[in-house]
């Protein structure tokens, strides 16, 4: 016993003299941010998701309320006022469509919760309503796309015929692509839509409208280009294209795309895609520095523009491919 007694003293001083190990910081006090993403509609989307939970970890003193909407606005709304609830810090909104939003952030603010747009943008009233937007220019990248769709087209004189197929309707990435589309369309008396089909940025729904559409023409209607507003819908429409015999790529039907992500890429370099316009939904580290900087009491600038390059067949390698994030 008095053995046992001095073994279990002699261990106490041991514990208690023994230097003790670098305590790992683990902050008390978490930064709590409430995301209300719009949903998982694409491989953009999901990647973008990633992007914000690997940022915000409670390694790096982040609390994080994740909301996913389900492409509903009315789901998006309750979560914005579930954060007010819940006191969050910042609340970073990505947001499904445009218009609808002013009320909501004015509880934000009232609340003296800052919100950060991601990744799409909204139309407001009063811009002090959001901290700041993180995102792309969905109108310069429809730009690239429609200059690229003018050399590409330049010697023709004969009928240009476009397939359109649209993002989410009313968004601010759809809005932006479609507008510089269409501007383009208008300049060029040769070039005519021949329809705009809405595919809600997802594939199996692109493939539905695509195949529904040329199957109600009287006869394969003759198209020189497919502008599909993401690469699900591409793959959608390329699908629907191909079952029916049409031939996308060089000689054929020239499809353009946005995003770039790993897939649309394995197109490009097949030669089924023939551009596509990046669109970097990795935006988790640029919404931190925002947050620092609000943190510090400075005020952010009101856009961060992702950093955005086009590709063609040419510019690609496996190892490139290989290397992408998403
Ligand atoms: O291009 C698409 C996604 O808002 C930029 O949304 C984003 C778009 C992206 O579903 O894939």
């Amino acid at each position: 016993m008095k053995k046992l007694i001095a073994l279990s003293l002699s261990l106490c001083l041991l514990t208690a003299c023994a230097p003790r190990p670098p305590q790992q910081e683990q902050p008390t006090d978490f930064t709590v941010i409430g995301v209300s993403q719009l949903g998982s509609e694409s491989g953009f989307r999901v990647a973008n998701t990633e992007s914000i939970r690997l940022t915000f970890t409670e390694e790096t003193g982040y609390r994080l309320l994740f909301e996913d909407a389900q492409q509903k606005q009315e789901n998006q709304i309750a979560a914005i006022r579930k954060f007010i609830q819940q006191q969050a810090d910042y609340i970073l909104l990505m947001p499904l469509c445009v218009s609808g939003w002013d009320s909501v952030l004015q509880e934000a603010k009232a609340a003296g919760i800052p919100v950060i747009l991601v990744d799409r943008m909204v139309q407001v009233e009063d811009d002090t309503l959001y901290a700041a937007h993180v995102g792309s220019n969905f109108q310069w990248e429809g730009e690239r796309a429609a200059a690229w769709l003018e050399e590409t087209f330049q010697d023709v004189h004969g009928p240009v015929n476009i397939l359109h197929i649209q993002g989410t309707l009313g968004s601010s990435a759809q809005l932006g692509r479609s507008a510089a589309l269409e501007e383009a369309v208008d300049r060029h008396e040769n070039w005519s839509l021949l329809a705009q089909l809405d595919g809600d940025f997802i594939q199996a729904k692109t493939y539905e409208v695509t195949a529904q559409w040329l199957d109600s023409q009287p006869e394969p209607p003759l198209l020189h280009a497919v502008y599909c507003e993401n690469d699900n819908t591409a793959f959608g429409a390329i699908q629907a294209l191909e079952e029916r015999g049409y031939t996308c790529g060089q000689d054929g039907v020239q499809v353009i795309s946005f995003d770039a992500t790993r897939q649309g890429l394995v197109y490009c370099m097949e030669g089924k895609i023939s551009l596509e316009v990046e669109c970097d939904p990795m935006m988790g580290p640029l919404v931190e520095d925002v947050i620092s900087l609000l943190e510090e009491g400075g005020v952010p600038d009101k856009h961060y523009y992702t950093r955005e390059r086009l590709f063609q067949r040419q510019d690609l390698s496996q190892d490139f491919i290989d290397q992408r994030t998403y």
